[in-house]
């Protein structure tokens, strides 16, 4: 299994379920400015030209991040890090990963891209100060539904984490501050703590 990846962008999500899964991989680095990367024009392997993607061993290609860690854990039928198919917790952690994808990814995501959006100085600053709000009210209906569970799912970490706390270390580049929940500070430090979190930063250079 190959990984097409950008460090520390959203990408780092299905290879921290890589490393959590102990599966064997390669890793393969995504110019995303150029769209070019070590086998060529990236556009030919995913045509929408964002990462992640990945290539399976028969060749095929997987893009779109939440359904490539959704693939990924699917291939361990033991794992824990996506509950079993047709019970009502795989919907729940389905809809985490659609709320982490929708809501936190881009949101943030759009804060990255306001030079790109807008052309004035000033109304780049007033898009991210927008967005920061809306942000806001995202972290707050997060903070109150993690409580003081270690994990979205409870106590047992999924990859609905994997993908949560990637978008999450993203506020710190961005200046948005996460210090008036002090439970999602905590549930960042324990993702960190965990192993395979630290294995995939490391071979992103992140650590
Ligand atoms: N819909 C895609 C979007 C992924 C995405 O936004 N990737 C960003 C990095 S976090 C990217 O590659 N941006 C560059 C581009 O789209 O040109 C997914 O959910 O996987």
């Amino acid at each position: 299994m190959k990984l097409y990846y950008k460090a520390g962008s959203c990408s780092l999500a299905p290879h921290i379920v890589m490393a959590e899964l102990g599966m064997a991989y390669e890793l393969e680095a995504v110019d995303l400015a150029t769209k070019v990367c070590a086998s060529g024009d990236f556009r030919k392997i995913n045509p929408k030209g964002s990462v992640p993607a990945i290539k399976m061993d028969n060749g095929e290609i997987l893009t779109e991040g939440a359904v490539i860690s959704q693939y990924l854990a699917d291939q361990k039928f033991e794992t824990t890090l996506v509950p079993k198919f047709g019970t009502l917790e795989r919907y729940r952690c389905m809809e985490w990963m659609n709320f982490v994808a929708t809501e936190v990814h881009k949101t943030l995501g759009t804060m990255f891209a306001a030079g790109n959006i807008m052309k004035s100085a000033e109304s780049q600053t007033e898009l991210r100060a927008g967005l920061a709000q809306v942000f806001e009210k995202k972290m707050a209906y997060l903070s109150e539904s993690l409580g003081d569970q270690s994990y979205l799912m409870g106590e047992t970490f999924t990859i609905a984490d994997a993908y949560l706390f990637t978008c999450l270390s993203w506020t710190k580049m961005l200046k948005v501050d996460l210090s008036a929940w002090k439970n999602i500070k905590a549930y960042q430090e324990r993702v960190l703590g965990r192993p395979a979190v630290q294995k995939a930063m490391k071979e992103e250079g992140l650590l």
